[in-house]
């Protein structure tokens, strides 16, 4: 199965500027993370993981117009993105607005073309939920709120949780949905929510370490008067906390009854190295 190949077939519309600018965005090299998490949890419960590639591109489209959003001039004004020029620097900022709107509108599309009724609906509950107005743009609303504002850890993680975990979780939850494993959902989302903090905090980390030739993205929350994990707790603590985080990640997943975590455990290796 090639991954990229089927996300530039996700977008299943009629040719324009508004379909370069989704392909654009969608297709530019990204780590795939969201994707990867649907896959191999189907794989942890021994199913295949071709069940989930409609899924896998949904959540890589709504996770891709997030990014394009989120690179506006009127949220982070971001010129970098994946190595390449943001998706409003690459077309224009309408086109940009519209490409986000099109990701967003054709996930969803994506999904209720699948023919497990049941599947298809409770996953689409889930992702709207996880990216809506109580999940990630609620994380943005209090993202943006917090800009020249003193907030603490507790106010941070509360940001972190909506607006990276909830989008980090679901693709797990919804690898249970597929999988006819409903009743693992609520464990997945809480074992998700948490990868989702230690994502995001190494993630501060490496805007400090990183240089933005290798992250392929600005680094504007210095710019905005952010605060971030690493301005509250210090690099090194920020650091421990991240890899105490991964590692009870890997624990719960492994104690999971019935569930094989070797593939996900796997990614975790992968992502606590990563330099981007
Ligand atoms: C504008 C609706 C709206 C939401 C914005 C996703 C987001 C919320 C903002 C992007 C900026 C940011 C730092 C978000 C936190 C989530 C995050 C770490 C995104 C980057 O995800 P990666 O590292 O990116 O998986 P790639 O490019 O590898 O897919």
């Amino acid at each position: 199965m090639d991954l990229e190949k089927e996300l530039a077939l996700a977008v299943d519309c009629e040719d324009s500027r508004v379909k370069e600018a989704m392909l654009y965005s969608l297709c530019a090299p990204g780590k795939r993370v969201r994707a990867k998490l649907v896959l191999n949890t189907l794989k942890g419960f021994g199913i295949d993981e071709n069940e989930g590639i409609p899924y896998a591109c949904a959540i890589e489209m709504v996770h891709a117009y997030s990014l394009i959003h989120d690179d506006l001039p009127a949220m982070d004004n971001d010129d970098l993105r994946r190595g390449r020029p943001t998706c409003h620097k690459a077309f224009d900022e309408a086109t940009a607005i519209l490409a986000g709107d099109g990701l967003l509108t054709e996930a969803f599309h994506l999904i209720g073309k699948q023919e497990n009724d049941h599947v298809a609906r409770v996953c689409s509950m889930l992702l709207a939920k996880a990216a809506g107005a109580s999940g990630m743009i609620l994380g943005q609303q209090l993202d943006i709120e917090a800009e020249n504002k003193n907030i603490d850890f507790d106010g941070l993680k509360k940001i972190h949780r909506n607006k990276t975990g909830c989008l980090l979780a679901v693709p797990m939850m919804m690898g249970c949905v597929i999988a006819n494993k409903d009743e693992f959902v609520d464990e997945f989302e809480n074992i998700g929510i948490e990868l989702g903090l230690a994502f995001q905090v190494q993630d501060d980390v490496l805007d400090i370490i990183s240089s933005i030739e290798v992250l392929g993205k600005s680094n504007s929350d210095v710019e905005n008067h952010k605060q971030t994990s690493v301005t509250l707790l210090g690099l090194d603590k920020a650091k421990e906390l991240m890899e105490t985080l991964y590692d009870d990640v890997s624990n719960r997943l492994k104690a999971i009854q019935g569930f094989n975590s070797e593939y996900i455990e796997e990614m975790i290796i992968q992502l606590k190295v990563r330099n981007k």
